[in-house]
């Protein structure tokens, strides 16, 4: 026999669950747009270190490009020394060529969700961040709305947004580098129209080693990583394949720490 159960004590859990956790993160240490490959890495090593971080992903699910290899094959491909950190969540990976070394998708990624989320991560889905909060030469943080209104026709989408604060914004918004195009034009770095194809051709070598290199603080309070990277710095594009994608992450999460804990940026 199943508990029977009240129908206003169902919607009373979930609503109180959501709220608490939406109060606990209208100022937080960092908020990571995105919860693609490297944004997941970022937040996976932040919570771990105990740093309060709130994930915003479009989507109902998180795992942005991270659930599917090249051509919608969920194999996922790494290059040394990236398969240590998937080592590291405990999914075992074969090695394909020395240095190159591969294993199903799908086990990843859940591995990855999990273990961020046991170690105190939050994840607000369904959300976009439309735009950023700046004030005395920083991003203070985000601002955002549900996504599905940006489904909606134009005469019913009169709904504002809200703001949550952060010490640290990463843009983790992969191809798209939403935030860090809308900082770069409000300090009048970029105007640019969305959609707009920026890294370069591809070379999986070179655009791994840049992607990675590139990480970091790229204005007061902002840490770019993964794929928004190459959109940026117009940086060759790598294809399937997140080695780079994986350090990235884990470089952006030391990043930001140093900043919440106001220790000096990585180089
Ligand atoms: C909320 C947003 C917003 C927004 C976007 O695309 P991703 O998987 O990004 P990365 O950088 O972690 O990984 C890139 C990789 O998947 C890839 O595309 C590669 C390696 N390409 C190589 C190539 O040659 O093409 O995830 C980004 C996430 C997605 O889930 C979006 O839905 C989300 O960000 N997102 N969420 N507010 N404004 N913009």
């Amino acid at each position: 026999m199943l508990e029977k159960v009240r129908e206003s004590d169902v919607s009373r859990a979930i609503i109180e669950g959501f709220t608490k956790d939406l109060l606990d993160h209208t100022s937080t240490d960092v908020v990571i747009v995105g919860s693609g490959p490297a944004g997941l890495t970022a937040a996976y090593y932040l919570s771990k270190e105990g740093i309060r971080t709130l994930i915003i992903e479009r989507n109902i699910y998180a795992g942005g490009g991270f659930w599917q290899g090249g051509f919608l094959f969920p194999k996922t491909v790494v290059q040394s020394p990236g398969n240590e950190i998937i080592e590291e969540l405990g999914v075992e990976m074969e090695e394909v060529k020395p240095g190159l070394y591969m294993a199903d998708s799908f086990r990843i990624v859940s591995k990855l969700l999990s273990k961020t989320a046991e170690a105190g991560a939050k994840l607000l889905n369904s959300t976009y961040v439309d735009d950023v909060i700046y004030k005395d030469g920083r991003i203070s943080g985000v601002v955002v709305n549900w996504f599905p209104i940006t489904q909606m026709p134009k005469f019913i989408t009169c709904m504002d947004p809200i703001a949550l604060e952060a010490k640290v914004v990463i843009d983790a918004t992969g191809h798209d580098a939403a935030i860090s195009t809308r900082a770069r034009e409000i300090l009048g770095l970029e105007s640019i129209d969305p959609g707009e194809r920026r890294h370069g051709a591809m070379n999986v070598s070179e655009a791994e080693e840049a992607v990675v290199e590139h990480t970091g603080e790229i204005i007061p309070g902002l840490v770019i990583c993964g794929m928004a990277v190459a959109t940026i710095y117009r940086t060759p594009r790598m294809g399937p394949i997140f080695g780079g994608m994986l350090l990235s992450g884990r470089k952006a999460a030391e990043t930001a720490s140093a900043i919440v804990r106001k220790k000096v940026p990585v180089e």
